[in-house]
């Protein structure tokens, strides 16, 4: 893409209501774009971060067996009241009627719905296991919306449910999300640390938060430094073998959010010489509820003997508006925002720093034409600002790699390839870059 043509201003200050450097640098860099409180528009630059880190997520589910649906963002009343929940949420969503007076509310989750679809599509032991998830935004009227996307009023959710005909399935379908998402949020470059968590208006017993270190998050944090080192299971891992010593070896880590610092709570005491102490983001939360919302919504099925039971499930959210912005917070520097390359806009921006020169647009006309024939994805910086400017705009949008093409550079024949990550840099030929850029 050429950046003259890109929809979206970068700022050289951020406005004043932006509060942590994380949404400083999402308005600054062109990411998003207020348009109330708590509600947000994606600009381009921030629509390509959030589909890729949308498509880690789907990878991961789709890889533990769970299969894509799309339940509708207005749901009607009828299901909430079978759990009591349309009473619970009322001061926490958006509602409506339509012209024959029914009510509707926009789905703060969707617990009930799924489970509606579950009790009518599920009537046998020998259809479990199921797990279904989907992409959907969610409306919940936060009472203080802040942090940009991370706390919005309507937020881009993956929600996950899982079916199970007892306890002890139901906890290994668990493990595998538990698993599923270590494997996630490390692919999008990100250390995401497991914690045992309050179940709030979801409900159960059972749950664990994922919360990803960042000195501006919202929590504050108490881990054991070794939960910081454990290794995230690979590509290779095979989710029907038993995945308890996995669980075990990252729930015996002691890890707490300072607002349930109760250590009775958490899976162990951690020495005091090992505590770390620091702020963090909770980007994922997983829920085993058992038959909360199914012995309301009478979703049975039949038992290996005949016996109807009801179905044990579980819930398991990602924040994919969140991660956007979590990844911000979590991935910068003073300059701007240091993309992981998993989940940056492009790959490579290619800075022309004399534009409207023969050599030097010649050349990165050619660079454009062969990333782009390549298959990199490329934002060509072929705007008329000075170099300056140039490689002030390219650091703030936090592109992983910079081809900078200057007329000195090119009189021997070469670019500098800067990584935005630690600023080194490298005279290279073209057809280097190139090499290296899709290797
Ligand atoms: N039904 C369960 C799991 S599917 C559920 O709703 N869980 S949740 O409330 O913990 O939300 C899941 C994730 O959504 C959170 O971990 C967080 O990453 C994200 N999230 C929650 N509220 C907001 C919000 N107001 N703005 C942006 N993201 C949010």
């Amino acid at each position: 893409m050429r950046q003259s043509t890109l929809f979206g201003r970068t700022l050289r200050e951020a406005p004043s209501d932006a509060t942590t450097p994380g949404t400083q640098l999402m308005l600054r860099a062109a990411i998003a774009r207020p348009l109330a409180a708590g509600l947000y528009t994606w600009l381009p630059l921030g629509f390509r971060v959030a589909r890729k880190v949308e498509q880690i997520i789907r990878d991961e589910q789709d890889r533990i067996g769970a299969q894509e649906i799309r339940i509708p963002v207005i749901t009607p009343a009828e299901y909430w009241k079978e759990t009591g929940r349309w009473d619970s949420l009322e001061p926490v969503t958006f509602r409506t009627r339509d012209h024959g007076g029914h009510e509707y509310m926009i789905g703060y989750t969707h617990e009930e719905l799924v489970m509606h679809h579950a009790r009518n599509e599920i009537n046998s032991y020998r259809q479990l296991p199921v797990m279904v998830y989907h992409f959907q935004e969610k409306g919940r009227d936060e009472q203080r919306p802040r942090f940009g996307v991370m706390r919005g009023r309507e937020f881009l959710m993956k929600d996950a449910y899982s079916f199970d005909i007892d306890e002890a399935a139901a906890r290994r379908s668990y493990n595998k999300m538990f698993v599923a998402y270590l494997r996630t949020f490390a692919r999008m470059g990100l250390k995401a640390i497991p914690m045992r968590a309050e179940t709030g208006p979801i409900g159960g017993d059972l749950s664990h938060e994922f919360i990803v270190l960042a000195e501006t998050g919202e929590s504050a944090v108490y881990c054991d430094s070794d939960v910081l080192n454990l290794p995230v299971p690979g590509e290779e891992i095979d989710y029907d073998a038993d995945l308890n010593p996995i669980i075990k070896q990252w729930t015996s880590v002691y890890a707490a959010t300072e607002d349930v610092h109760d250590a009775a709570r958490f899976d162990r005491e951690v020495p005091a010489d090992k505590k770390v102490h620091t702020r963090g983001i909770e980007v994922g939360q997983i829920f085993y509820f058992g038959t909360k919302y199914s012995d309301s919504m009478k979703a049975m099925v039949a038992g290996a003997d005949g016996a109807e039971v009801a179905v044990h499930g579980g819930s398991y959210g990602v924040g994919v508006s969140r991660l956007v912005g979590a990844i911000i917070e979590a991935c910068h520097d003073d300059a701007g925002i240091k993309w992981p390359e998993a989940v940056a806009p492009f790959k490579a921006a290619i800075l022309n720093l004399k534009q409207g020169a023969e050599d030097t647009d010649a050349a990165c006309e050619q660079l454009y034409r062969e990333l782009n024939a390549k298959g990199v994805e490329v934002l060509y910086d072929d705007t008329d600002q000075r170099a300056g400017a140039k490689f002030a705009a390219a650091d703030l949008i936090g592109i992983p790699w910079q081809i900078l093409v200057g007329p000195k550079g090119l009189a021997e024949g070469k670019l500098e390839l800067k990584r935005r990550s630690d600023g080194t840099r490298e005279n290279l030929s073209p057809a280097e870059v190139v090499a290296r850029l899709t290797s």
